[in-house]
């Protein structure tokens, strides 16, 4: 018998951004991904505007735009329960601010829940992934700003009513703690960051703006339809003390509650007391109105979503930098990395959702965790991506255990099933998908889906409910 629960999600996720392209068709206004080039370019100088001459891989991503109905009969095959996916708050509201939403926008992701509806897979939707519409960025300052929380509870409001019955998963803000290492993704802000109190200062405004509009989001996705189920989300990948120094134990401890605090608010509905330390110790000035408490104390998240990719290792003292996959930290001598110096640690999986329990005792959703590999195609037209399967095995044998633990886990969706944009890079080589999409990092080649060995292998784990994870045998396939 599986251990995992009958209806457990099986699944797979992407975002708008790093998909669909069509960054302007159909009256889509520009995203913050949208002005990311690839590369070592893409965080550095950042510019908020279309710099001639510059390659922006968001622009046409994998055109998922014009093909989901032939991806999505893939990943109907493929046998997913559900799919994850953004709206691109954009496509809605152009400019973030308008009134009316772009009928356009609206139908589109109608058609495409309609699609996967009419496949028996279940949409989970992410209403902000790294995506927030650039003109409340570069007009607003983001979210540093109040009234992008009327904004943004105009688009849900107008989200929920429109896709009432063919949605009942919702997520607020994707990574909303990466608001400290990926301010512009995260929160759609560029701190100040002429010292670290004016750096925080930009950065805990811009999250309890977050958290009112998150709290806002549920209540009203509530109201609209109670079938609907509305999370947060956050990337939670763990932090290891270096050593047993007591100092980096704490210093661990401290940087990992940087994080909690995401998920103390959002499920907790009130500040954690250690947030008083901080908004003393930094000379913080934060605009906390008192109907903001009661909306957020109102407002908790039914589920927690979290990513999660990797662990970290942090000395205490250490300068603390992060990028998609979490904190970036010291090497860890017992564990193998990825070709992206991502540290593999299935335990690791074990270890959060055990932490989580712990801490919320709430459902728990995996909604990301995967590997981005190079691929390559072997003479007979294969790719055996034994790596990929090699780690998917490994996680999905830790859920079972965290499930034997006594977590309460509804669901899993792999990070890419087929090749995307990396948010990180903007790379397409960093793939992560079951189903190649012939795409370089140039912005060359045909677009043509290709399946890999780990799509039939992704198969059989969701068709034996988790339990068939034996990883077959490739000593007959092709040579590279
Ligand atoms: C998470 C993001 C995703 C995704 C993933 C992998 O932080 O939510 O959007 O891309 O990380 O990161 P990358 O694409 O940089 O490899």
């Amino acid at each position: 018998m599986s251990v995992f629960p009958e209806d457990f999600l099986w699944g797979g996720a992407i975002a708008a951004n790093q998909a669909e392209g069509a960054y302007l068709t159909d009256g889509k206004g520009l995203s913050v991904a949208d002005i990311l080039p690839v590369g070592k370019e893409r965080f550095a100088g950042l510019k908020l505007e279309i710099r001639a001459g510059v390659f922006y891989p968001s622009h046409d991503a994998i055109d998922f735009y014009h093909t989901y109905k032939e991806d999505i009969a893939l990943l109907a095959e493929l046998g997913l329960k559900c799919f994850r996916t953004s709206i691109a708050w954009s496509r809605m509201f152009p400019n973030g601010d308008e009134q009316e939403p772009n009928e356009k926008g609206l139908q589109f992701y109608e058609e495409m829940f309609q699609t996967l509806q009419s496949y028996g897979i279940e949409p989970i939707i992410t209403l902000s992934h790294f995506e927030t519409p650039l003109h409340l960025v570069t007009a607003y300052g983001g979210w540093k700003n109040r009234k992008l929380i009327d904004f943004f509870a105009h688009y849900c409001q107008v989200v929920f009513q429109r896709y009432q019955g063919l949605v009942t998963h919702w997520m607020t803000f994707n990574e909303i703690n990466h608001a400290h290492t990926l301010p512009l993704l995260a929160a759609g802000i560029i701190p100040d960051e002429t010292s670290e109190r004016t750096k925080l200062q930009d950065i805990y405004q811009a999250s309890h703006h977050m958290f009112v509009a998150s709290a806002k989001a549920v209540l009203l996705a509530h109201e609209i339809d109670p079938n609907n189920q509305v999370g947060c989300m956050l990337s939670l990948s763990p932090i290891y003390p270096a050593t047993c120094k007591p100092q980096d134990v704490f210093a661990a401890n401290e940087l990992r509650r940087r994080s909690l605090f995401y998920s103390d608010v959002q499920i907790r509905g009130a500040y954690p007391a250690y947030f008083q330390r901080i908004i003393t110790e930094q000379k913080l000035n934060l605009t906390i109105l008192a109907e903001d408490l009661i909306i957020i104390k109102k407002g908790t998240c039914d589920y927690l979503g979290f990513s999660f990719y990797r662990s970290s290792l942090h000395e205490a003292g250490m300068k603390i930098l992060g990028n998609t996959g979490g904190l970036l930290g010291k090497k860890n001598p017992y564990l193998e990395e990825t070709p992206w110096g991502w540290p593999i640690d299935p335990l690791a999986l074990r270890y959060v959702c055990n932490e989580l329990t712990d801490r919320y005792q709430i459902p728990l959703f995996i909604v990301e965790n995967g590997i981005g590999l190079y691929d390559s195609i072997n003479n007979k037209g294969e790719i055996i991506d034994e790596k990929r399967m090699a780690y998917l095995k490994e996680h999905v044998e830790m859920m079972a255990e965290a499930i034997k633990d006594g977590c309460q886990l509804i669901g899993y969706t792999w990070w890419g099933p087929l090749d995307i944009v990396s948010a990180g890079t903007g790379e397409m080589e960093k793939r992560y998908g079951f189903i190649y999409v012939d795409k370089q990092n140039d912005g060359s080649g045909t677009l043509k889906r290709r399946k890999k060995a780990s799509f039939n292998y992704y198969q059989q784990i969701i068709a034996s409910n988790g339990q068939n994870v034996t990883v077959p045998d490739f000593s007959e396939s092709g040579e590279v």
